[in-house]
């Protein structure tokens, strides 16, 4: 009898794993009476439980009527949603819309703040959850993960179903949250996947569905494809993942370039095999803030100097306490018309010196017009590598000076660095 000594080599099994409106689910868990009710989390500080537990003293916040809270359609300034309910998304709201705005299509929705460390709480706590029943764990950001279900036991069967509903159903043992997972070859359709059948859906999708559920998508469902790669995609006439599957690699990378061009080829075939990282390391640090007004570069210059100091200042001390130095150091600007302007710079050496941070971001600053009255300054280091690692590298050298110095007058803008 003849003896099979073959191994078999496991398919690939990827999932994306993506919490349901992360934020606003976090707060439900505190007032479970707005359950079903449109709810959208922005605007200023927590000042919400404590006016709560004020006015129903003595009565825990679980019991407090829906009616008390406060509405959408009495806010008044300059917040944007971060993010909504699936009710309140039935009316058309929805991350990133300006509050004012929404109450117009919601007026009746509840808005509550933001809550950073009970979302942080809940955000490790799911992760471990996920980590104790899969270990191959890549952590992207608040509330999403990759896992690799390859090797896990039972994370063949059905394609991964079978794991990905154990994962759903102990992350809301353990938290109360839902979330919805992508099941796929890799991580570039797992994302996609994971938004298949949102909220607390799962989707597992094979090889042999790209053509069927992959390629009638938008080619900006592509993780990887912002606004300007569809923008040209969209003026070359390629709307979705199927037309630029249909295209020539060569035709790609004659309009997008080499490494563009054939990633984009790859990736409309599905084609990806970057493998789950288990140690994720930051990619970039920021700090931004929105005005209460908007503040003009000449009129506001005293204001707007502090505060992009203090911006650099906090960039540096989130850096150095979490044990990074970054090379590429960048703004952000958002006008009163909502445009936005970024511009960065990389440096010599590594750094997490708040000066060094402020006088390469200063110069960034000269480079954007700044005529227009301003609602955002934000800061951000990038490049980043650990302080140990960088060691070797020679330290940051000061800025070179700018070749086009004070062009115009408001090259000195915000004050001396
Ligand atoms: N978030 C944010 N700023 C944004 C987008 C999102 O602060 N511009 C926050 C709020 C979200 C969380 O990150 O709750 C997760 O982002 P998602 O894009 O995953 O959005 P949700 O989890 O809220 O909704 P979904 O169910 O669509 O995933
Ligand atoms: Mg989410």
């Amino acid at each position: 009898m003849e003896r099979k000594s073959r191994t078999v080599t496991p398919r690939r099994r990827i999932a994306h794993l993506d919490m349901d409106a992360f934020f606003a689910s976090v707060e439900l868990l505190r007032y479970p009476q707005l359950k079903g009710l449109p709810v959208v989390i922005g605007g200023g500080r927590r000042k919400v439980d404590e006016m709560l537990v004020e006015r129903y003293a003595g009565r825990p916040l679980s019991e407090v009527p829906p009616q008390a809270f406060p509405l959408l359609k009495d806010y008044v300034g300059r917040g944007v949603i971060t993010t909504a309910t699936y009710p309140a998304r039935q009316f058309g709201v929805g991350s990133a819309m300006g509050m004012m705005k929404a109450a117009k299509l919601c007026p009746q929705a509840i808005v509550l703040p933001v809550d950073f460390d009970e979302v942080r709480r809940y955000s490790r706590t799911f992760k471990s959850v996920i980590r104790e029943i899969a270990p191959l764990v890549e952590d992207r950001g608040v509330d999403e993960v990759y896992i690799d279900f390859t090797e896990v036991p039972g994370g063949q069967r059905e394609g991964g179903r079978v794991l990905a509903r154990l994962i759903q159903k102990s992350i809301f043992e353990a938290t109360g949250l839902t979330c919805s997972i992508g099941v796929a070859p890799n991580k570039l359709i797992a994302k996609m996947a994971s938004e298949f059948d949102k909220p607390n859906g799962i989707s597992v999708v094979f090889e042999d569905d790209i053509q069927t559920r992959i390629w009638p998508l938008p080619v900006r469902k592509i993780n990887g494809i912002g606004p300007k790669a569809e923008a040209k995609l969209h003026r070359l006439h390629i709307r979705t993942i199927g037309e630029m599957a249909a295209q020539d690699v060569d035709w790609l990378v004659g309009n997008f370039g080499r490494s563009t061009g054939a990633w984009m080829h790859d990736a409309a075939w599905g084609r990806d095999d970057r493998p789950v990282v288990t140690e994720s390391e930051p990619v970039s640090m920021s700090r931004e803030t929105t005005f209460d007004r908007d503040l003009h570069a000449v009129r506001d210059r005293a204001e707007l100097g502090a505060i992009f100091t203090e911006l650099c200042q906090k960039v540096a001390a989130d850096l150095q306490r979490k044990g990074y130095v970054g090379k590429t150091i960048g703004i952000k600007l958002r006008y009163d018309d909502f445009r936005i302007a970024t511009r960065d710079q990389t440096i010599e050496g590594f750094t997490a010196d708040p000066r060094t941070i402020r006088q390469v971001a200063g110069q960034c600053l000269k480079r954007v017009p700044l005529k227009q009255p301003l609602r955002l300054l934000g800061v951000r280091v990038g490049k980043l590598a650990r302080e140990g690692d960088a060691a070797a590298a020679p330290p940051a050298a000061p800025a070179p000076a700018t070749a086009h110095r004070a062009a115009e007058p408001i090259a000195d803008l915000f004050g001396p660095a």
